[in-house]
This record gives C-alpha cells, sequence and structure tokens, in this order.
C-alpha cells in the first residue's frame, strides 16, 4: 500500500425478514445509538450509509456500508429481486418472542408465508454464481419470551452455510456492533467487492 492512502471498499448488506422483527431498529442502534418502541412500518425500502475506519497496525481499510432495509410485509414482495440482486452480504432477522419470523410468518395482507429458507433461497436466486456471505440475528434478546433454542439456530446455520449467527436487542444494543463488525470484515477477504483507494 503506497503511504498515504487508504483502501476503500463499499459493501452492500440486504437486511431481510418478517415485519416487526427489528430490522429497522438494529440499524437505527448501530448507526444513531438510539432506540424507540414505536412500531413504523417501512414502506418499501431505505438505505443508510454508515463508514467506518477499521486500522489493522499500518494499514488502515475505510469501509462504506450500505444497509438496504427492506420492509417485511408481504405486499412489496415485487421489490424483493431487485433489492437482493448485487448484495455482497446479507443479514437475515427474526425475533426470539416470534418462531414464525424463523419457520413462516403468515402476512396480514395475504396467505403468504416466507421462511427463513426462503430468504436464504431468494437471496441465492439473485445473485446466481456467487456465495452471498449471511448472517442469522435472533433479535429481541431482551425479552424474556425466547422461543427459539440455540440448538436449532444451530441447525438453521449447519444446513444453509451461514457465517455467523448472533442474539441481539436493539432495545439495549447487545450484541449489535458485533453483527455489524462482521459485515465490516467481509470485503477485506474478498476481492470482487466494489474497490477504490484515495489520498486520506
Ligand atoms: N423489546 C424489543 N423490542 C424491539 C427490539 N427491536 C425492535 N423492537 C420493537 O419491535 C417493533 C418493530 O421494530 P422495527 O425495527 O420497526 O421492525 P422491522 O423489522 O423494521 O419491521 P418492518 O419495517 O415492518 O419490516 C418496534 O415496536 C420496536 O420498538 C428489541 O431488540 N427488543
Ligand atoms: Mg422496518
Amino acid at each position: 500500500m503506497m503511504e498515504g492512502y487508504r483502501e476503500i471498499y463499499k459493501i452492500k448488506t440486504v437486511v431481510v425478514g418478517a415485519n416487526a422483527v427489528g430490522k429497522t431498529s438494529l440499524i437505527r442502534r448501530y448507526v444513531t445509538h438510539k432506540f424507540s418502541e414505536e412500531y413504523s412500518a417501512t414502506v418499501g425500502m431505505d438505505i443508510t450509509v454508515k463508514e467506518i475506519d477499521l486500522a489493522f497496525g499500518l494499514v488502515s481499510h475505510h469501509i462504506v456500508i450500505a444497509l438496504h432495509d427492506l420492509a417485511g410485509q408481504y405486499r412489496f414482495e415485487s421489490l424483493h429481486k431487485s433489492f437482493l440482486k448485487g448484495a455482497d452480504a446479507a443479514i437475515i432477522v427474526c425475533a426470539q418472542d416470534d418462531p414464525e419470523s424463523i419457520f413462516g410468518k403468515k402476512d396480514i395482507h395475504s396467505d403468504m408465508v416466507i421462511t427463513t429458507n426462503d430468504w436464504i433461497e431468494r437471496i441465492e436466486m439473485a445473485n446466481p454464481n456467487t456465495y452471498v456471505p449471511k448472517l442469522l440475528v435472533m433479535n429481541k434478546s431482551d425479552l424474556d419470551q425466547n422461543e427459539i433454542s440455540d440448538s436449532e439456530i444451530k441447525k438453521i446455520c449447519n444446513e444453509n452455510r451461514i457465517l455467523a449467527a448472533y442474539r441481539t436487542s436493539a432495545k439495549t444494543g447487545e450484541n449489535v456492533d458485533k453483527v455489524f463488525n462482521v459485515i465490516a470484515g467481509i470485503p477485506l477477504i474478498r476481492d470482487n467487492v466494489k474497490f477504490s483507494r484515495r489520498a486520506p
């Protein structure tokens, strides 16, 4: 690396899962360190960009994480393919008090059910011939109600080549930074993520 230069990586991360599991809340916690009890469903999708610097000794990396937050409601299903296309990483979010968010949730607007496995399949179909690293996030760990065991989570991860799984809370912040730190590390070991060099 030339002196005075730093590596810049851009990573498109898609955040998917059933409605009301906390996708938007996790992004808000990570980016603004805030949490709200109020539920305001995402309409269509939102994009939030977070830039971070990671230094490994004398080498500094600048990472631009574009977080694509998809509405969980199925009436936005027509957006899925274009949303998922070109993803460099995916976060699949479920909620520990809501087993349907993992095993299939019926939508209020239709009879459709999308399971965690369906999300994984859709991510793969939208990105043929590429491996998209996937994280499974079991959110709302602050709640006493926990319907999903560690062994069930591990089974899903083993069956679907999931890179990492965390229990998180957007409310308390538990493990939220860890999830996004895994994301930030992904482009550093992949050479096909958009990459450029510029003086700091
Ligand atoms: N207790 C608790 N509540 C949470 C947590 N994360 C989110 N919530 C609440 O769950 C509700 C839904 O959160 P959102 O972040 O809007 O969920 P979403 O997955 O973005 O939902 P859609 O946009 O409809 O797909 C809100 O009332 C949040 O306050 C959490 O970690 N713990
Ligand atoms: Mg949302």
